[in-house]
């Protein structure tokens, strides 16, 4: 069981940790120490710490490729999660998944999924083996903007509806699905009415603000422990950096940028700490201090760790 309430002064620390691991994986996948795909998760800090501040770490937990926020969150050790972009044998799927395929059983963290909307009718599993179980965990499942036009989306919102499953649906809506922006992409106005269509409520989140993240999922998944059903939740946030490493974001303003960094979710709870007298300006420096070092120890286990062995290359691979 969680306390009560998560104290806000860590969780701001889980959101800076957050940031500060991805600044340096960004410059280690700069300097060609980790290879393949790489999606960082800078901006949208708040909706995953939001999530777990509202949720037991009992609950169920599944994401898309940009998921190095979601296993840290879920307190995944930073050390674990680097080597595994390293592709080293000490990362968090044995190096053997790289950045799209974090996993951590033991925290209830059901990765890491590259296919667009597939890991989506997975997480009705994960809710349908509760209910089924008769455990009151809710399954938290996240995806981007891009996924609510797949079929499998589709069909796992129609059973989870069907089956009253104890799921949160959790849209991080960024805008933009690579560089194609969500008003060229969905005939809705608003994502969240996708959830009317199937009898399943829903809303609207400003996912720049942790504390409106934590309190309306709270609200969501109290009424669900109480009697299973779905909910959705079109969480409304921006990413930082481009889709991938590789993507200069040329399809966007830097004003839209601007604007969108002006409303950055660690600043904003910061300056709501700050102004209520719950932290100073040298603890905020010390904790960013400290999520700095964390960050850099990370980097120096995973260079220090083994390559995974030769003969393990095949294993854990499936063909169908
Ligand atoms: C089925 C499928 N089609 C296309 C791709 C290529 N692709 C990778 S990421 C992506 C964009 C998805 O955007 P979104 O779901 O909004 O998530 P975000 O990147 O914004 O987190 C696409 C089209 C894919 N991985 N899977």
């Amino acid at each position: 069981m969680q306390p009560a309430e998560r104290d806000e002064v860590e969780m701001l620390s889980l959101m800076l940790l957050i940031r500060r691991f991805e600044e340096r994986a960004s410059q280690q996948y700069q300097a060609q120490k980790i290879g393949g795909f790489c999606h960082l998760y800078i901006g949208q800090e708040a909706v995953v710490v939001g999530a777990v501040a509202a949720t037991r770490d009992d609950d169920y937990l599944i994401t898309a490729y940009r998921d190095h926020a979601h296993a840290l969150a879920r307190g995944t050790s930073p050390d674990a999660c680097m080597a595994e972009l390293f592709g080293k044998e000490t990362g968090c799927s044995k190096g053997l998944g790289g950045s799209m395929h974090y996993f951590d059983k033991a925290r209830h963290m059901y990765g890491g999924h590259a296919i667009v909307g597939a890991h989506v009718p997975l997480a009705c599993g994960l809710a349908f083996a509760c209910k089924y179980r008769k455990e009151d965990r809710v399954t938290l499942c996240f995806f981007g903007d891009g996924a609510i036009n797949q079929g499998a989306f589709h069909e796992a919102l129609n059973l989870a509806a069907l089956y009253k499953l104890p799921i949160v649906f959790i849209c991080e809506n960024n805008l933009f699905a690579m560089g194609t922006s969500v008003k060229r992409s969905t005939s809705l106005k608003q994502i969240v009415d996708r959830a009317e269509g199937y009898d399943i409520p829903g809303e609207i989140v400003d996912g720049m603000n942790f504390r409106e993240v934590r309190d309306k999922l709270k609200e969501v998944v109290t009424s669900i422990r109480k009697e299973p059903h779905p909910a959705f939740m079109e969480v409304r946030t921006y990413r930082y950096r481009g889709h991938s490493m590789s993507d200069p974001a040329s399809y966007r303003t830097k004003d839209e940028l601007e604007k969108y960094r002006l409303d950055d979710p660690i600043i904003r709870l910061r300056a709501q700490l700050t102004r209520e007298g719950k932290l100073t300006n040298e603890q905020f420096d010390n904790i960013d201090k400290q999520a700095k070092q964390t960050a850099n120890d990370s980097v120096k286990f995973a260079e220090e760790s083994p390559e995974p062995p030769l003969e393990k290359l095949y294993d854990y691979t499936y063909v169908s």
